[in-house]
């Protein structure tokens, strides 16, 4: 890996990736020009956000995505942009993303990739002028070059992902991602139309003041994680909840901190997507030096079974995460785990 070539704060990402193409053997530039219509989308949504209050694209469509969830406009707006750039782009024969049922062939059956992606994840703050983002992960397909795509492309172990990043639309737009060599940031020039490097190599403190979770489920999460939110509260840690997953995860990711989507008793996966959210997430965080688990396995050793399968997510910080340890089955909390930890925090 070349992270040691680095490339000075201030590289466009165009040069960026251009320099970074020697990172991969025998690379056909295809990967490169994905990531650059995968940026290119990024700034049409970005465009869309920046002037939906003024052309009432927040309010919600009252359709409902496959998850069972009210679809914003913005979701349906931002779905379609970025199919359209990869379907145009040439280089990915499909494209599987959270606001669409099945599996989308682009018709481009020479492309030799796969994208999974949450074109807009956090959609119910769109109408409130809070960050959201994008979130995608590139494989190489599985099937012979030139013959139709099939399920077996897109539903590839998260150890298989190629790249993976997200765009995060905040109070700067941009867009991180990593191939494997490291983790880069991008922050987006307006005027200039450009990405630029402003954070080289990004690493995350392997211990944080910060934890992310829902607290208003408290009392529908499992008794090991009231325990362990209860144990956050001992040590005076700072909750920190936008209810947007990248602009969460990408403050812990800059100051140190975990994000938790626990099991609750709706949701006994949690509500997050392992292929559009959760794989994606967990790449980027392991190259940056964080980790990534349900509760108890690592996040991308997580065998996929189905295209919208949920998992629960705990991911940050490497100590944080790494001092989680779940009872194996839910319903079979510690019976006086609550007071055992909290004993042991105080201690
Ligand atoms: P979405 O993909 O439908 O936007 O859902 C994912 C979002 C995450 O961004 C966020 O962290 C979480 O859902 C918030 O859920 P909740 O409101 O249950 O806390
Ligand atoms: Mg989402």
């Amino acid at each position: 890996m070349n992270e040691n070539l680095a490339l000075p704060v201030g590289t466009t990402l165009d040069r960026f990736i251009k320099q970074k193409q020697v990172d991969f053997p025998f690379a056909t530039g295809e990967l490169s020009q994905l990531l650059r219509d995968i940026a290119l989308a990024g700034k049409i949504i970005n465009r869309e956000i920046n002037r939906a209050g003024l052309i009432d694209l927040t309010t919600s469509l009252g359709t409902q995505n496959v998850q069972g969830e009210c679809q914003q406009k913005l979701d349906v707006v931002a779905n379609i942009r970025f199919v359209r750039a990869l379907k145009n782009g040439g280089e990915v024969c499909a494209v599987i993303s959270e606001e669409d049922d099945e599996m989308i062939d682009t018709g481009n059956h020479h492309g030799r990739y796969v994208v999974a992606m949450d074109p807009l994840d956090g959609s119910s703050n769109i109408d409130a002028n809070v960050s959201i983002g994008t979130i995608f992960s590139i494989y190489r397909r599985v099937t012979p070059v030139g013959t139709p795509p099939g399920l077996e492309d897109v539903m590839q172990p998260g150890t298989r992902q190629v790249a993976a990043g997200y765009v995060l639309y905040g109070s700067s737009t941009m867009l991180v991602y990593t191939t494997g060599h490291g983790v880069n940031g991008f922050t987006y020039e307006h005027s200039l139309g450009e990405f630029f490097l402003s954070h080289p190599n990004m690493r995350i403190p392997q211990t944080g003041t910060v934890y992310s979770v829902n607290e208003g489920y408290f009392h529908d999460f499992e008794p090991d994680v009231r325990e362990l939110v209860e144990s956050y509260r001992v040590r005076r840690m700072t909750a920190r909840y936008i209810g947007s997953l990248v602009g969460d995860f990408h403050r812990n990711l800059v100051k140190g901190g975990i994000y938790l989507y626990p099991p609750t008793r709706k949701d006994i996966n949690g509500k997050l997507r392992l292929l559009y959210e959760c794989y994606p997430l967990a790449f980027v965080v392991e190259q940056a030096g964080g980790l990534a688990t349900d509760g108890h396995r690592r996040i991308l050793d997580i065998a996929p079974q189905a295209l919208h399968q949920r998992t629960p997510l705990y991911i940050g910080s490497r100590e944080l995460v790494e001092e989680i340890r779940l009872e194996e089955k839910i319903g079979q909390g510690k019976a006086n785990g609550e007071k055992a930890r909290t004993e042991k925090v105080l201690a």
